[in-house]
């Protein structure tokens, strides 16, 4: 048993920005068992499901082995010198701006670190942005127009201190899941009141004392009204007003329109109890941590968003202390690594600004460089539209999917088509972006990199190399560093090791950096690590002056980095959004994310397990909207507006607000052709931010007419080429064990939509085929050695239809029990586990609701006891009580 723990190696999860430490251990499958660090001071031991199911994912399949120029796989020195002499042609030709890097915050900081480099620092062109462009963006600009500089000052701990937590625009159970435990645990301890902002029902209301469903877009209506609330109840903290901030007067002169709390109900579609029992709470409980996300960045007014926010802490002095603090949770692994090396277009590198000749002096120096950019670049749309117009003649995008996550999509991919040179570094083989690719660089993935991260606290963790590369995957500071030199660029790309990168970063956060001009990201106490310190570096939250020595709190003396050293008020008007639901598209379509996939499930997608929960694009919608469009649950709809459309499996839900839509945008080419949701959403952006709107789309929705509706299990991928033949027709793949579910609906008859199919499946299995014809269902099995290698049933309409059977018959005999199942269409009832809802424990619905029935349970902690469902991370217990509740209603009425 000793030896075995003694393989356990520390590394963080790749997934959300909560950064949650990991053990992981590798396996005699060649993937990895994987568990919580006890000791992270992120997650204390604990996980959620997608960082549980990693081990799911570092498999060999899927990946990017080897690099390629148009098609062609080639070594390295060709590809890098390809790519370096094809950027160096095109800025002589060009100039320095035609060339453009779109990156990641899945990169870690010494990927960033170098990509920032090279770009602003020797192409000299400020033309790097970041998918946190999408992400934190709105955030970024209401930090530096509040304090000064991009600080977060929150701590996870003050989650657990606070009396009153306050979640606006995040779904912190879905999204941070390991947060919303801790948030969860610190209530039943000391009963923190809990408010939940968002027009949606959510998971995380499951805890809420107050959920304030606004309209979309009217977060500053309800913030300007909370400060004018202070005011005229004589909240306001006036020493510290008058010690620390500056800008009050016109902060509330703004919000004066908002101090009529009829006004307030009119915008926020709240009843006046709803939003004066928030604004009592915010009133009463000096220790309030306000989390926002999303709902709060990805709008049209998200940098105003933001600051209506942090002018309600700045006017009751509650920024910065424990248990007191706004605090914007960061998406991504490394977000915020990604800002502190400068990896959005309008930053330069460790908190220093263009515009500022000295900070431009510093740098210039340290790099020994004459071509720093001194000007910011283009943020992402504005690079995308700068391609299109043709002045951007090469893309270099690294870890991101922007095929997918941009807004307007097809749009997007027509640029990337049209763009003379587009270079891809990816860890997987095939995604959108990728299929634009003129270049494809294979990079590590995971599993495999070494580096550091750094989380929502400013926790910077290392990520350690767990397992072997397949193929012929690099670093990512490798591939760019080669590229740099190859472009001429030799000295200053001479890295051996990531460690050299890190300790070079950590230096410039202190590059005049003391005294009256100090910035608060200093990491001095870093920057003369060995590369066996590095090796062995604990979690250490940011700054760090000396290495071990707990990090101060930030912001909690009064002082800011603006140049009076004052937190400024911001005065925030209120604009509701630019695009509004008309005649034509009288509905809202608010986007974001499901319980287990991450973004474009490149890798989430590769796991059964996290494919269950939900495994294909819905659309949720209320029954009044669903109703009036003759919609019914199950059903395809179409989702239409001037931007493009798709298709969605309709859900019909009480958690959105009749008029509103939900879906999230996990879906890409890869894995259906039409249920990618950003064709539908407007390339508009917050003036300041630059960062899109993707919660507020006008659409109109519609029945698909299908004709018939079939599901194939097959062992093998099916071209998706093909698949996107079949006329009239909407399909999506999902990862089950040992194989590929599809799913199609088509205006095709049930037999036309069997025997394409059948023909495009031949290939796998000529050998035997079995096929049941029965009055409404056609069923089909071809075999190959007397098992089954695909199976399909076709049916003018699947709805409510047991095909559960499918899920378990690859592989297997004929004359195994569960393959019978295949002739009488029905599941064996022995075998059947209904959709997955303990991933961790690999528990059923159809279990919890008969051990619900036939126990009697009346709680969430029943089921657990009974079936042990919930006893893993967590992640499912909002939906357990569902079900508890569900049948106690069903009960009732029986
Ligand atoms: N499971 C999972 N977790 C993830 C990710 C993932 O892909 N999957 N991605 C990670 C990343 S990169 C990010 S950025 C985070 C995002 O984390 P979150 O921001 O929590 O997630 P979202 O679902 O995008 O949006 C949050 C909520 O904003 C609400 N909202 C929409 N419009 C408004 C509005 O006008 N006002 C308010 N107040 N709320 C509104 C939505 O209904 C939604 O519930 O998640 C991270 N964690
Ligand atoms: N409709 C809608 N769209 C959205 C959002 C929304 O809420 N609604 N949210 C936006 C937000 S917040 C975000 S963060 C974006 C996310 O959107 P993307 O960044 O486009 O999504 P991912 O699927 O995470 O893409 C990451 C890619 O990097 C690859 N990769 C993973 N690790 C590495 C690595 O170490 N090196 C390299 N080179 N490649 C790697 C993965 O295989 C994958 O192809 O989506 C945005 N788009
Ligand atoms: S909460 Fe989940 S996805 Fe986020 S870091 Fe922790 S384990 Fe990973
Ligand atoms: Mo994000």
């Amino acid at each position: 048993m000793k030896n075995s723990t003694e393989k356990w190696i520390k590394t963080t999860c790749a997934y959300c920005g909560v950064g949650c430490g990991i053990e992981a251990k590798a396996n005699k499958q060649g993937t990895l068992d994987i568990r919580g660090d006890a000791e992270h001071p992120a997650n204390f031991g604990k996980l959620c499901t997608k960082g549980l199911a990693l081990g799911e994912t570092v498999g060999h399949e899927g990946r990017l082995l080897s690099p390629s120029v148009y098609g062609k796989s080639c070594d390295w020195s060709h590809a890098l010198d390809f790519v370096a002499k094809q950027f160096n042609q095109i800025i002589k030709e060009h100039g320095r701006h035609a060339v453009a890097f779109y990156v990641s915050g899945q990169l870690l900081t010494e990927d960033y670190y170098v990509a920032n480099k090279l770009m602003k620092g020797f192409i000299g062109s400020s033309n790097i942005d970041t998918n946190s462009r999408l992400c934190m963006s709105s955030s970024v600009a209401g930090h530096k127009r509040a304090f000064g500089a991009d600080i977060v000052p929150g701590c996870y701990e003050d989650i657990e201190q606070a009396e009153l937590v306050i979640l606006t625009g995040s779904n912190l159970a879905w999204c941070h899941p390991v947060l919303f435990q801790r948030l969860k645990a610190a209530k039943a301890k000391h009963n923190t009141k809990v408010v939940v902002i968002d027009p949606r029902k959510t998971a995380s209301c499951d805890i809420a004392d107050l959920h304030l469903p606004l309209n979309s877009g009217s977060d500053v209506a309800l913030f300007n009204g909370l400060l004018a609330y202070l005011n005229t109840h004589d909240q306001l903290n006036q020493a510290y007003i008058n010690n620390h901030t500056e800008g009050l007067d016109l902060a509330l002169a703004m919000a004066e329109e908002f101090s009529s709390i009829e006004n307030i109900e009119v915008e926020t579609g709240l009843s006046a109890e709803q939003i004066v029992a928030f604004y009592q709470l915010f009133a009463e409980h000096d220790k309030t941590v306000t989390i926002y996300s999303q709902g709060i960045n990805q709008s049209t007014s998200g940098t105003n968003k933001v600051n209506s926010i942090i002018n309600c802490h700045l006017a009751t002095g509650r920024i910065g202390l424990p248990g007191s603090t706004p605090f914007s949770v960061t998406g991504q692994p490394n977000a915020m690594g990604g800002r502190e090396v400068g990896g959005l277009a309008n930053m330069l590198a460790s908190h220093m600004d263009f515009g500022h000749p000295a900070h431009h002096e510093l740098i210039s120096q340290f790099w020994q460089t004459e071509t720093l950019a001194k000007e910011p670049g283009r943020k992402a749309m504005d690079m995308f539209e700068a391609t299109e117009q043709g002045e951007i003649k090469a893309v270099w995008v690294m870890a991101t999917n922007p095929a997918v996550s941009l807004p307007d999509n097809q749009r997007i991919n027509r640029i990337l088509n049209q763009c003379p040179l587009v270079v891809v570094s990816d860890c997987m083989a095939d995604n959108d972006t990728l299929r634009h690719a003129h270049v494809k660089l294979p990079a590590q993935g995971w599993s495999e990199k070494s580096g550091t991260v750094t989380n929502s606290e400013r926790r910077i963790s290392r990520q350690r190399r767990l397992l072997p590369t397949p193929g012929e995957g690099k670093p990512d500071w490798w591939i760019i560093s080669e590229v740099a030199k190859r472009m001429g660029f030799v000295e200053a790309f001479q890295y051996q090791h990531e460690a050299d990168i890190f300790q070079e970063y950590c230096q410039l956060t202190t590059l005049g950096n003391s005294g009256a001009n100090s910035r608060l990201l200093n990491l001095s106490g870093l920057g003369q690590l060995t590369t066996e310190q590095y090796h062995q570096l604990k979690p250490q939250q940011w700054p760090v002056k000396t290495l071990d020595q707990p990090s101060p709190r930030l912001l909690s003396d009064g002082q800011f980095a603006t140049p009076s050293g004052k937190a400024q008020f911001i005065a925030c008007p209120f604009r509701p959004a630019i695009n509004q639901p008309s005649r034509s598209y009288p509905l809202l379509l608010n986007t974001g994310r499901f319980r287990d996939h991450w973004h474009t499930m490149t890798r989430t997608g590769l796991s059964p397990r996290l494919s269950e929960h939900t495994s294909e694009p819905t659309v949720t919608i209320s029954l009044e909207d669903a109703s009036k469009s003759q919609l019914n649950c199950g059903d395809i709809a179409q989702l239409h507006n001037q931007q493009g459309q798709a298709y969605f499996r309709v859900n019909i839900g009480q958690n959105v607000k009749k008029g509103n839509l939900f879906t999230a945008f996990h879906w890409s080419d890869n894995n259906t052709n039409m249920g990618k949701v950003t064709a539908l959403i407007s390339p508009d952006t917050d003036p300041i931010s630059g960062q899109p709107e993707f919660k507020h789309t006008p659409v109109a929705i519609s029945p698909f007419w299908q004709q018939s509706e079939a599901q194939l299990v097959v062992d093998s991928a099916i071209d998706s080429k093909q698949l996107n033949r079949l006329a009239g027709s909407f399909w999506t793949k999902q990862t089950i064990n040992r194989g590929l579910l599809y799913r199609i609906t088509s205006a095709l008859t049930p037999s036309q939509l069997g025997e394409q199919l059948q023909s495009l499946i031949k290939h796998i299995a000529s050998s035997q085929l079995i096929s049941i014809n029965h009055s409404e269902q056609h069923r089909f099995a071809h075999l190959a050695n007397g098992k089954v290698t695909a199976a399909m049933v076709v049916a003018d309409n699947l709805n409510g239809q047991d095909t559960e059977y499918l899920f378990t018959i690859l592989n297997r005999p004929l004359a195994d029990g569960l393959v019978q199942s295949l002739f009488t269409g029905k599941t064996d009832p022995g075998s059947a586990t209904g959709r997955l809802v303990c991933v961790c424990k690999n528990v059923g619905e159809k279990a919890i609701r008969q051990a619900i029935e036939q126990q009697r349970l009346t709680s969430a902690e029943q089921v657990t006891h009974c079936t042990q469902a919930g006893s893993g991370c967590g992640n499912c217990l909002v939906e357990i009580q569902d079900l508890v509740e569900q049948s106690a209603t069903v009960q009732s009425k029986t």
